[in-house]
Formats: structure tokens, sequence, C-alpha cells
């Protein structure tokens, strides 16, 4: 029986490094961006760490609608209020996971890496810087 055991309960909260996807095509798209990151950094859980410029892209998948502004940041998802009425159509604001860790996650509900985040200049550019 050790005299000492080191105390493992401590200190179990390890921050994972996440990056999301940023994009808004309806309303102040500028400011829809800005307060998500906000949002996102002030749960005392989340960091978001670094950001990426912002881009204004040409809309794809559904072309008929406005042209986005698209950027990137480290951190995690978050619910903000969104209704969604025409898939991959207009949006107030949308964060997408794009990757976590190394992790692989594929579920019904997620998937990790994003899965089309291959095809998607919006999403690259960003990610890249
Ligand atoms: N998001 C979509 C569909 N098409 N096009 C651009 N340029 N930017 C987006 O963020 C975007 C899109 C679905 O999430
Ligand atoms: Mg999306």
């Amino acid at each position: 029986m050790p005299l000492f055991r080191r105390d493992m309960s401590i200190n179990t909260k390890t921050r994972r490094k996440a990056y999301i996807a940023l994009g808004s095509n309806v309303g102040d798209r500028l400011e829809m961006i800005e307060k998500a990151c906000l949002a996102l950094d002030q749960d005392p859980d989340i960091n978001v760490t670094r950001t990426s410029s912002l881009y204004e892209t040409e809309p794809m998948y559904v072309q008929d609608q406005a042209r986005f502004l698209n950027g990137a940041c480290e951190a995690i998802e978050n619910e903000l209020g969104r209704v969604k009425l025409i898939d991959k159509g207009p949006r107030s604001i949308d964060l997408d996971i794009l990757l976590y860790e190394n992790q692989v996650i594929d579920t019904e509900r997620l998937k990790v890496p994003h899965i089309l985040m291959l095809e998607r200049e919006f999403v690259l550019r960003p990610l890249c810087e």
C-alpha cells in the first residue's frame, strides 16, 4: 500500500483544439460572425484563440442567394438561434466543426473532419491561415 499517491483527480480538464468554419449571408454578416465568435468566447469552457481573415465568397451549391462572408477560428461549436429553411441556403450564421484534434467522429449527428471541407474553397482558404 503506497503511503503517498499522486492525486490524479485535479487538472483533468484538457483543452482540445478545434477549427470552426464561420459563414453568414443574411443580415449584417460581419456583425453576425463577430457575435458568434464573442458567444463562443463567452462560454467559460471555450477560448477563441485565433481567427482568420474574412472573405467575401460566391454562394456554392444554391447559387441564387447572397454572397457569403466566410472565415475560420480555433474553438468549438455553440448553439445559436437559426431557422433552417433551405438545405445549404441562406443563414444569418453558420458554424461548422472542421477539425477536432486528430479525431475522426462518424455519427448520425456529427462527422469530423467536416465531410465537404475539401471541396470548399471558402472553408480551405481561411483554414489555411
Ligand atoms: N455555406 C453553405 C452553402 N454554400 N457558400 C459559400 N460561399 N459560403 C458558405 O458558407 C456556404 C456556401 C452551407 O453551409
Ligand atoms: Mg455550413
